[in-house]
């Protein structure tokens, strides 16, 4: 017989303290494609202003801005040159003040991206530094010799490879000296060792609390303290120089996180969430667990990178669902027992599309697919964050409609190696590139859109005619309805924000199920059963819980609107179905 779980023993949970940036429906916006209103083919400031009706409609709480500051773009913003400054392309900074306050009359909240690992090379404090060696700001960035080569040639000081390609070191001509990047070359790395450029960052940061922001998503903080005797990596991609050797997390990183939480958190109500790639569950916790006081939650990496090549981190494998469940299980228990707290996000501007990632966009089971996914995200222990969502634009699209240096770089490294079949690699890297999730937001059947009245300065979505934010606002049935809907039924039930999570069926390659359990505030307990079908088949599944009266269960969302009873001990799915109970145990 197979095993069941009894959770109604097992509900002992620890109750999480209640605070609005947990219980806050967090919307990311991607700038310069959200929404146009000066014909300049850029979304900007006004615009984003503009949709505060759309976005409250929706039941967003929290809206997270992607850079907005003055940058020259080599990065999409992620090279920021004036810290205290909007991009004119974007507006003023009366124009972010005054999003703020629309935002703030409506009861919701704005959080900046501070990009603080690295500036842009055309920042001042970069220009100082390497205008000679003797520069003030000099050590604000990280400098070193050239290692001089049997032939005299010149040498990086390690084997580094960057995230976009090429070494983590480049030449500065003018003062003899390699700077460190891990990111471009226009992306130079600030020097977290010194405690003036930690303290220009904390003036920064209170700059805009001060002026009305709620806080900040930071960008890759994790990586801000490095070795500083910069090892050679290990060689793991034989015949070549360049080898990933960089380790996030470096010996420093929880303490710089600690000071700026002295610094400028505890002064101000805000909130705060960290980008910090290649960390697993244990170590999210040193930055996440309240009384550590680093920061509040942090984005993970590990269920977007399920099943990346080995090799080409830029392409996907064939996964098993079972994987992904095991790592959102992970993340699930590990932040519970350990007292963390999670950012919840599929989809972001660094990643391809939830639906086309992670269940079906082929036009019969793409709507099915997103309110599958939708379920799924709306009903996991966390912040939730949501981004303006589609499928991947087709893969038929030119290389030449990919405007991301990473996608651009590593094609280019591709083609350099000789890699037999760059065609068909290069699909398979387009199906996982960042601009499926850059281009313009859909807005209706309009013109370009409804994004702008000029040339946008990237290419709309083939399909937006049929799929645009109108067309499924005036649907009922459609994706963003039942985003919509289940945004705010999250909120009237809390334990799907702050309940307990756990995995049933462990090892099931169709179905992700779980129970969540929470208790009200009269503490009443309460419990609910998620039963998800990622396969374009029916599925029978055997609920395998210790329970007497699952029959009398309530639905409380059918992804497909139906009526779908659980009969005695059984739940029958259509293709990409998802339900949600509330069981009475
Ligand atoms: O991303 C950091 C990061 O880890 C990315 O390199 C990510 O792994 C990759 O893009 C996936 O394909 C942040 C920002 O979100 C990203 O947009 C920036 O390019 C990057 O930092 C540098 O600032």
């Amino acid at each position: 017989m197979a095993q069941t779980t009894n959770i109604s023993a097992a509900s002992s949970f620890i109750k999480p303290v209640k605070a609005w940036w947990k219980s806050g429906n967090v919307m990311q916006i991607y700038p310069s494609s959200y929404k146009d209103t000066t014909g300049t083919g850029t979304g900007d400031i006004p615009g984003i202003q503009s949709k505060i009706p759309y976005m409250k409609d929706l039941g967003i709480d929290i809206v997270w801005l992607s850079p907005i500051f003055e940058s020259p773009l080599y990065d999409m913003g992620y090279d920021i040159s004036d810290y205290r400054q909007v991009d004119p392309r974007y507006g003023t900074n009366d124009d972010l003040l005054s999003l703020f306050s629309a935002l703030h009359s409506q009861g919701m909240k704005c959080l900046l991206d501070l990009v603080v690992n690295h500036t842009s090379h055309q920042h001042a404090w970069f220009k100082e530094a390497r205008s000679s060696r003797t520069n003030p700001k000099r050590d604000w960035y990280i400098w070193r010799d050239a290692v001089i080569g049997p032939n005299g040639e010149r040498i990086p000081p390690n084997n580094w490879k960057a995230a976009f390609e090429g070494s983590c070191w480049e030449w500065d001509e003018g003062t003899g000296q390699y700077y460190f990047h891990l990111f471009l070359a226009e992306q130079p790395d600030l020097n977290w060792e010194n405690p003036d450029v930690r303290g220009a960052i904390y003036e920064v940061m209170r700059f805009w609390m001060d002026q009305g922001c709620d806080g900040f998503r930071m960008d890759v903080i994790n990586l801000i303290s490095k070795n500083t005797t910069f090892p050679d990596a290990p060689i793991t991609d034989p015949g070549q120089f360049l080898q990933n050797g960089f380790s996030p997390n470096g010996p420093r990183v929880h303490e710089f996180l600690q000071e700026m939480h002295r610094e400028v958190c505890e002064h101000y109500d805000m909130m705060t969430v960290g980008e910090v790639p290649g960390t697993g569950p244990q170590e999210m916790l040193l930055f996440t667990r309240p009384e550590r006081k680093e920061l509040q939650m942090g984005f993970t990496f590990e269920h977007v990178e399920v099943g990346l090549n080995a090799m080409h981190r830029k392409v996907v494998d064939p996964w098993p669902l079972t994987a992904f469940k095991t790592i959102i299980n992970s993340w699930q228990v590990t932040m519970e027992q350990g007292g963390g707290w999670h950012a919840l996000y599929i989809e972001n501007h660094d990643q391809p599309r939830s639906i086309s990632r992670y269940a079906n966009d082929a036009p019969e089971w793409r709507e099915k697919s997103g309110k599958l996914l939708a379920l799924m995200h709306m009903t996991l222990c966390g912040t939730v964050y949501i981004y303006q969502g589609m499928v991947n634009v087709p893969n038929t699209w030119p290389l030449e409609e990919f405007k991301d240096v990473e996608t651009q770089n590593f094609i280019k490294a591709l083609k350099e190696r000789g890699v037999p079949d760059v065609e068909a690699m290069q699909k398979r890297v387009f199906a996982k590139a960042r601009d499926n999730a850059r281009v313009p937001m859909s807005w209706d059947a309009s013109p370009n859109a409804g994004f702008s009245t000029g040339k946008p300065w990237m290419r709309v979505n083939d399909d937006y005619k049929e799929y645009n934010a109108k067309n499924q606002m005036d649907d009922p049935k459609s994706v963003r309805s039942f985003w919509k809907m289940m945004l705010k039924l999250r909120k009237e039930h809390e334990s799907l924000i702050y309940g307990s999570f756990t995995m049933l069926s462990n090892d099931d390659e169709r179905i992700f199920a779980y129970t969540r359990s929470g208790v009200d505030d009269n503490g009443t307990t309460l419990h609910y059963l998620v039963v998800l079908n990622f396969t374009d088949q029916p599925v029978t599944y055997h609920i395998p819980l210790d329970a007497e009266n699952l029959g009398n269960a309530s639905l409380v969302v059918d992804t497909y609107g139906e009526e779908v009873a659980i009969l005695k001990d059984q739940v029958t799915l259509r293709a990409y179905e998802g339900v949600l109970y509330q069981l009475w145990l």
